[in-house]
């Protein structure tokens, strides 16, 4: 199995999804196959769904709050501190996930581009997000105690915009990574490469020169944009992946 260099030359950008977050016990969208109650989760984690049934939503935010709650950080999250511990600024880690378990193990840069379980903010007002993990009661719609509209999570639905702070951080870093003179390494783990924009971001460090690796359980949408591909757990994969030179 190639193995992935961490020397003072090397940048590295992770990018993870639901997969590296399966064996702590989160179902994945695929395990779901993206569905909830029947429902496709793109119908509940939506403007339109939340608009519709805002309860429904509140409930399925609420089960997953529960849920990501009770469980913990696996050897794949480990893994990544430990890269980022032993690369120091030239690590950024993006994660598709929102249920909080890279911050949790003790990754500090991190990018939370769908948002975080655990934050809340109003639908209406422009009163910033704030920690919430309150697990509200089936048929309960929280309201915001600065307008009286209706509080939202704070989640990248499907159809909205992610926040462009975010989007320039992983832009920046690539930039920085690309005009180092070092060698600039992208690297996916458990995601299924469906949803955009993070499924395009192997084709921006492609064209900017970088090396590309998939560590993924199953085939993914856009396996074959990577040139290194490793089919495994990343709970098992990630801790002996790296030589940290
Ligand atoms: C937007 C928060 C502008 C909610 C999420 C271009 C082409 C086509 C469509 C689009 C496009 N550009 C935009 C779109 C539309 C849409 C999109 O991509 N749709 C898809 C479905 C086709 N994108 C958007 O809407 C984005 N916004 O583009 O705004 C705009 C606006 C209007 C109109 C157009 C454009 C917003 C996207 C963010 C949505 N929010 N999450 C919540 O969580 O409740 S997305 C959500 O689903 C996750 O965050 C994640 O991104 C995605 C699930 O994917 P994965 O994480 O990869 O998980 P999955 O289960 O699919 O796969 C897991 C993988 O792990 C599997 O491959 C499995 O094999 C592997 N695995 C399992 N166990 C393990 C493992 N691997 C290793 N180890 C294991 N143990
Ligand atoms: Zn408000």
């Amino acid at each position: 199995m190639d193995s992935l260099i961490l020397d003072s030359n090397t940048w590295l950008l992770v990018l993870t999804g639901a997969g590296v977050s399966a064996e702590s016990g989160v179902p994945t969208f695929r395990g779901m196959s993206g569905l909830w109650e029947d429902q496709p989760v793109e119908a509940v984690a939506s403007p339109e769904g939340f608009r519709k049934d805002p309860a429904l939503v509140w409930r399925f935010y609420s089960e997953r709050r529960k849920a990501a709650a009770a469980v913990h950080p696996n050897p794949g999250h480990e893994a990544l501190v430990a890269w980022e511990r032993h690369l120091g600024d030239r690590f950024l880690l993006a994660t598709q996930n929102v249920d909080g378990l890279h911050t949790r193990a003790g990754s500090q840069r991190v990018v939370e581009m769908h948002g975080n379980l655990f934050k809340t903010r109003c639908s209406h007002c422009e009163r910033p997000p704030f920690e919430d993990a309150t697990v509200y009661p089936a048929g309960a719609v929280p309201e915001c105690d600065a307008c009286g509209k209706l509080l939202r999570p704070h989640i990248v639905w499907f159809g909205e915009y992610l926040d462009p702070a975010d989007i320039q951080r992983i832009e920046d870093f690539s930039l920085r990574a690309a005009t180092s003179g070092g060698r600039f390494v992208f690297l996916a783990a458990g995601t299924s490469g469906a949803v955009y924009p993070a499924a395009g971001i192997v084709d921006q460090v492609r064209k900017a020169g970088g090396k590309t690796w998939l560590v993924n359980l199953d085939p993914a949408e856009n396996s074959n944009r990577f040139e290194h591909r490793i089919v495994g757990k990343s709970g098992e994969v990630l801790p002996t992946l790296a030589k940290l030179a």
